[in-house]
């Protein structure tokens, strides 16, 4: 019998922090562990020309771009982003502009998240000096209740299991991660939310049709504009959860947008060739606590926000600021206390946001609602953010996250 010139997994490797995923969360946490010194490993289960060319998120609230920058962070977007300071709701046939900036002082800055993904991969892996593994299959983390766990995948280039140990897991991948599941299940808490809604998400090659975010209210269901660069656009339309988007032809789709943007005096909307074209069930959840033994999540991994208020990827720098901070204070000596809260602390912000984003859905949906009553509701509420100065600034404050304490 001939012997095995390979063990099918080999020992395991130490380093101090494991982060699987490398989404903005994971990026983040890597580039905030390197420039303390701290060792980790990224991993990551698709190519790195993959995640640095994958569309979604493209809102950064002004609160994550200053912290991005403290970081080092943000030299190329503050560069290259455009600072938005209004967006515009169209109803009842009508324009209503309204400028955050002036209400808060603060601004959106919009820049496609494959940019920003791009840019922390290149501080974290070729400045930084980080261990990122891409094409990492099968990831596996275990002993999570132990002072030492693991974590295994299976090397895309050998086929071989690895195994990595260490002080900490960041569980970083996304809503369809594994790490979640790591957690035992009898400890945690997950709270959905369904919003019984579908929203088709396009990507058009063509500028946007005007220079800020449209948010339109109309009887045949919402649609958006998200101006993304001056070559692309991002569009969403209201349609049943689980359409099937090959139903959605071009022309459909532009008919329906020209239909719900409509507004007297609004330059026409420019159209393009539809890049993407995706049907997203809108749906929220969130698991508490965030945290179990030695494992941490960050981002997506550990709550969704339907993309309503653009919100998910500013939740996701949130949790890593706080998660590399605290790390990197444990691995100083200075204290554990930011580990102990980084749940708690991650939270607060988190079902702040999730509530704007449901008030912000009923905004939105009220109106194609096919209820008289909901449909009233809802136009008063709109109305209330022009006539009431209050209102107008509790609103801009949730817009741009800003509040002082959550
Ligand atoms: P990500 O970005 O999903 O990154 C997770 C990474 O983990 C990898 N991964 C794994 N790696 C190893 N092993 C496994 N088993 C793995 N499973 C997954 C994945 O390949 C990936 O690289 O999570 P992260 O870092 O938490 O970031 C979250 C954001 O991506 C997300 O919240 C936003 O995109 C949400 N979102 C928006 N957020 C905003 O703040 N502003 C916006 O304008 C905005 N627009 C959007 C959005 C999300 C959208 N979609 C697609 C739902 C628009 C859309 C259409």
């Amino acid at each position: 019998m001939t012997a095995h010139r390979h063990p099918k997994s080999l020992p395991p490797h130490g380093t101090s922090v494991v982060i699987v995923g490398a989404g903005p969360a994971g990026l983040t946490v890597g580039c905030v562990l390197r420039a303390a010194g701290i060792d980790c490993v990224v991993l990551e289960c698709e190519t790195r020309a993959f995640i640095e060319s994958r569309p979604r998120a493209g809102v950064i609230e002004e609160w994550a771009v200053r912290a991005l920058e403290e970081r080092g962070l943000a030299d190329t977007l503050l560069k290259r982003a455009e600072r938005h300071s209004a967006c515009e709701f169209r109803f009842g046939g009508e324009q209503h502009r309204f400028d955050y900036t002036e209400v808060t002082g603060c601004h959106h800055f919009v820049y496609p998240q494959p940019l920003l993904v791009t840019d922390l991969v290149r501080e974290y892996a070729d400045v930084r000096g980080g261990d990122i593994r891409f094409g990492a299959r099968d990831v596996r983390v275990k002993g999570i209740d132990t002072d030492r766990p693991t974590v295994a995948y299976t090397c895309p280039d050998t086929g071989r299991r690895q195994e990595l140990r260490c002080d900490f897991v960041a569980g970083c991948d996304g809503a369809r991660g594994v790490s979640r599941s790591a957690l035992p299940a009898r400890r945690i808490r997950v709270a959905r939310h369904d919003y019984g809604i579908g929203w088709l998400a396009l990507l058009a090659e063509a500028p946007p049709s005007a220079d800020c975010v449209l948010f339109g209210m109309h009887p045949d269901g919402f649609a958006g504009q998200m101006p993304r660069s001056p070559e692309v656009t991002r569009y969403y339309l209201q349609c049943a959860p689980g359409d099937d988007p090959d139903k959605w032809k071009p022309a459909r789709v532009w008919d329906q947008l020209h239909r719900r943007l409509a507004a007297a005096g609004a330059p026409p909307l420019i159209e393009g060739t539809l890049l993407e074209k995706r049907v997203l069930d809108m749906h929220d959840y969130l698991v508490e606590p965030m945290a179990y033994g030695r494992l941490f999540l960050a981002g997506d991994a550990a709550h969704l926000v339907a993309p309503i208020a653009a919100k998910g990827m500013n939740l996701a720098l949130h949790d890593a600021f706080l998660l590399g901070d605290a790390l990197a204070a444990h691995f100083a000596g200075t204290g554990d206390e930011g580990l102990a809260t980084y749940s708690r602390d991650c939270l607060r912000r988190v079902w702040d946001y999730q509530e704007f984003s449901q008030w912000l859905s009923e905004v939105y949906h009220g109106v194609s609602s096919r209820d008289a009553f909901r449909a009233g509701t809802t136009l008063a509420r709109l109305r209330r953010l022009f006539t009431s100065p209050v209102a107008a600034a509790a609103f801009a404050e949730q817009f741009l996250g800003t509040a002082a304490r959550y």
